[in-house]
């Protein structure tokens, strides 16, 4: 099995006996909330249930001095009124009798995954745990941590399995000030926290939870702190965080394991972090840091407050582990002003240690904050009559979002493989069958003279049931291939589609600079024109189209489930017309963008917001930065519904540089991507893009080689460009003369989509009931035989999926 799911309902034993408003939100509800819907939803099932057990003394002795071990033992037998005045002992503590048993419990189940995934019984997991852990230091706990169960769990890692490298991400929202104290001295642990801090108004308080902290002696460098001066964080800044400080140093130090202090008190609805990072950027997250340490990931559960936030966040992250799709990022990518400025200065804090952090611009942070607080949520005290009428309405907020969470669905299908003369020697999982066409050039070519009127590829009309699709084509035929694939997509209902081509490939001429297309149509076939349900649009314009209203058939209407994160878009709130539409519109063309990234040659050049040109740099240094700093964040800027990846002739890429690029844009679409690959790359490179596409890790890049001056030179002019338009792309804040980017933005179509609706359905083709537990590939030609091409009937025909159960 892929993922181990580690509990003991014995961890639900420890409650407060005391009154205490600042420890009652630490309570047993927290497990079996998180438990009971991950049984709810069918992912509990689909782990590998492992029981906790109680770590040795000698386990404990790893992070925590035999006076302080000692100390808990005792707790055991002491009652009420000495429990409560030992804990007065420490801050934001409390113990009960059954603490102590607890406490070893949580260790235990994080020694225990980390044995299951370093043995390879598993490939990642989940610990369920309480207590929490990054609080509690060497000799005390703090924070409602007793012992420090992820820094135990790293000690381990070392000293039984001879690890030398291990990635500690704390995405909680409080500083693990306890896991920096342990590791501040050793450049063996990088240590990543984000945490509310506000300037040391939060707690607990410290000046070294600032960014400015970079750990000791050799550790400097290994101790990355990220300070939200603000609470509202959502997740534009938690995805900026990772593409642009987290993801570019943990390439650099190359983990052979990741852990994660995996609190969810930084979720929206959470009266501790009053962030707003929905469920699903856990589920991003996770799928990120999956792409790192051969994808051996262990997550332990910190702290979460809201007990539906925190369930829910839980799925996401488990769903992520499982290999399933994430739901697409709602809200805007646009990071705030105040994160934007941590980020600048935790950058600017590293720079001295990372060397993918040189030759960067990096601009002198701003200090004192230019961030008016204007328009932003204030934090609030909790207990006082604002914070009750908050916490409802984020908890109203919540509920709505969940609403429409449920109705999205997850294909049953993750995988399609369409091969077209490309033989054996495909590494494909076992589970994945594929079967050979032989599709001829001449077929090729036919097929894709014929598209318009055959705007019924399989592999694109799939992608409705399946997650992500790769097919190999004729070198000779490629530019054919994606021409036509662009058109089904767009035929198909896909609003944004991303279109990253590498090699030889031109980009369609017909796809205009503001990257609208042209509209294609396939007039037999009315029922196969998708139109958004639920997503709804507000008109449509196409090149030299006024803007019209389709009045409703369908009658569904559409509420964003967080209008107020969307000042920007005043529009949203307006009806939404959601209708089955046919071919009769005639001229009417709904509105769709595609987003043209070309990877070849030498030149680096933006022609436009939509149509972007980069070279391919020569090291693994610099393809990672262009990743992560200029792929990445337009690919989540744009939000498409679909990626088209294409390799095409003389693409350049390794086969593992092709793997961490498809398995990077898998997350920004909702796992659907559409791989064309040319047929004279090696003959891996199909299996090897399958296996990513269906959730596997992709292989290791090879040695980390700095970047050239002359590609560190082209993606800063091209960020240059681009900046103004797509705000993930930035790094610091506003220097405050800036000119107005361009109102309109990505978010002229942006402001179409929703957490919700671009599921299943994006393709139109229907919903599936069926969650999705098949790990099962269907194999589709990409190409009919040429007889089959003029009619519907022989379409069907050609059809030749196979839909294997999980077994
Ligand atoms: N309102 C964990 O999340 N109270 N511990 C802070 C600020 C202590 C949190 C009071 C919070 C401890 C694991
Ligand atoms: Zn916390």
């Amino acid at each position: 099995m892929r993922t181990a799911l580690v509990y003991h309902e014995d961890m639900t034993a420890p409650r407060l006996l005391w009154e205490d408003p600042e420890c009652e939100i630490e309570c047993p509800e927290r497990l079996t909330t998180a438990m009971g819907l991950l049984q709810q939803r069918g992912l509990e099932q689909r782990c590998l249930r492992l029981a906790a057990r109680e770590a040795s003394e000698a386990e404990l002795g790893l992070v925590h001095s035999p006076e302080y071990v000692v100390l808990l033992r005792g707790t055991q037998a002491l009652g009420t009124e000495e429990l409560q005045a030992l804990s007065g002992q420490y801050d934001a503590v409390y113990f009960h009798p059954s603490t102590f048993h607890s406490a070893r419990l949580a260790v235990g189940a994080g020694l225990q995954l980390v044995d299951a995934v370093l043995t390879g019984a598993v490939h990642n997991g989940l610990a369920l745990v309480r207590p929490p852990g990054h609080h509690s230091q060497r000799a005390a706990a703090n924070g409602f941590c007793v012992f420090n169960n992820v820094a135990i769990a790293a000690k381990h890692a070392q000293q039984k399995h001879g690890l030398h490298r291990i990635l500690i991400v704390d995405w909680d929202i409080h500083h693990g000030q306890g896991t920096q104290y342990i590791f501040e001295d050793d450049p063996s642990v990088l240590y990543f926290s984000w945490h509310r801090y506000e300037h040391g108004r939060f707690w607990p308080y410290l000046q070294e939870s600032d960014a400015v902290a970079v750990g000791q002696g050799q550790g400097r460098g290994f101790t990355v702190n990220l300070p939200w001066n603000q609470v509202g964080m959502g997740n534009a800044d938690y995805m900026a965080a990772f593409l642009h400080v987290l993801l570019p140093l943990a390439f650099e130090f190359d983990p052979e394991l990741v852990l994660v202090s995996a609190g969810f008190d930084s979720a929206i609805g959470d009266p501790e972090g009053q962030m707003q990072a929905t469920p699903e950027c856990f589920a991003h997250l996770t799928q990120l840091l999956q792409v790192l340490a051969s994808g051996r990931v262990c997550a332990m559960l910190e702290g979460g407050y809201n007990l539906e936030s925190l369930s829910e966040s839980v799925c996401m992250t488990v769903q992520a582990l499982l290999g399933d799709p994430a739901p697409p990022l709602s809200g805007p990518m646009v990071p705030h002003c105040s994160a934007l400025e941590s980020i600048q200065s935790v950058r600017a804090a590293q720079v001295p240690h990372w060397t993918s952090l040189q030759q960067q611009d990096l601009t002198p942070v701003l200090s004192p904050s230019t961030c008016t607080p204007e328009g932003r949520p204030s934090p609030l005290l909790s207990g006082g009559p604002e914070f009750k009428v908050a916490a409802a309405q984020a908890t109203a907020a919540l509920s709505a979002l969940l609403d429409q969470m449920h109705l999205r669905r997850t294909p049953p299908v993750r995988t399609a493989v369409s091969l077209t003369g490309l033989d054996a020697a495909l590494a494909l999982p076992s589970d994945i069958l594929h079967q050979e066409g032989s599709a001829l050039k001449e077929e090729t070519q036919a097929w894709a003279r014929l598209h318009e009127a055959l705007a019924k590829d399989e592999p694109v009309s799939a992608l409705g049931k399946e997650s992500s699709s790769v097919a190999a084509t004729r070198a000779p035929a490629a530019a054919a291939t994606l021409d036509m694939a662009i058109r089904c997509s767009l035929s198909r209902g896909a609003q944004r589609l991303l279109c990253v081509a590498v090699g030889q490939l031109d980009r369609p001429p017909d796809l205009t600079d503001d990257g609208y297309a042209p509209c294609v149509m396939c007039p037999s076939s009315p029922a196969s024109l998708w139109v958004p349900r639920r997503n709804g649009w507000v008109g449509q314009r196409g090149p030299g189209n006024n803007a019209r209203r389709v009045s409703s058939t369908e009658g569904q209407h559409f509420q964003h489930p967080y209008p107020q994160t969307l000042p920007h878009l005043p529009t949203l709130e307006g009806e939404w017309a959601v209708t089955h539409t046919h071919v009769s519109m005639g001229p009417l063309s709904l509105k769709r963008r595609t987003l043209w990234l070309n990877i070849r040659g030498k030149e680096a050049a933006a022609l436009s917001m939509f149509h972007v040109s980069m070279p391919l740099p020569g090291t693994t240094g610099g393809f990672l930065n262009y990743l992560l700093a200029l792929v990445l964040p337009l690919a989540y800027g744009f939000q498409p519904d679909l990626v088209l990846l294409a390799l095409g002739p003389a693409h350049g890429l390794r086969d593992p540089q092709a793997a961490l690029l498809a398995a990077l844009l898998r997350a920004p679409a909702g796992c659907r991507v559409l791989a064309l690959v040319d047929e004279e790359s090696t003959p891996q490179l199909a299996g090897v893009l399958a296996q990513v596409l269906h959730g596997e890790a992709p292989p290791c890049l090879g040695p980390f080689c700095v970047a050239s001056p002359e590609d560190m030179q082209a993606l800063m002019h091209l960020r240059g460009q681009l900046e103004p338009q797509w705000k993930l792309l930035q790094v610091a804040g506003e220097t405050g003369n800036k000119a107005p980017a361009d109102c309109l933005g990505p978010w002229g179509t942006a402001l179409l989509q929703s957490s919700e609706g671009r599921g299943a359905h994006v393709l139109g083709l229907g919903c599936c009931p069926e969650p999705v537990h098949s790990r099962a590939t269907r194999i589709v030609r990409l190409f009919p035989a040429p007889t089959s091409l003029p009619g519907p009937g022989g379409l069907k025909s050609a059809r030749v999926g196979v839909f294997t159960p999980q077994k």
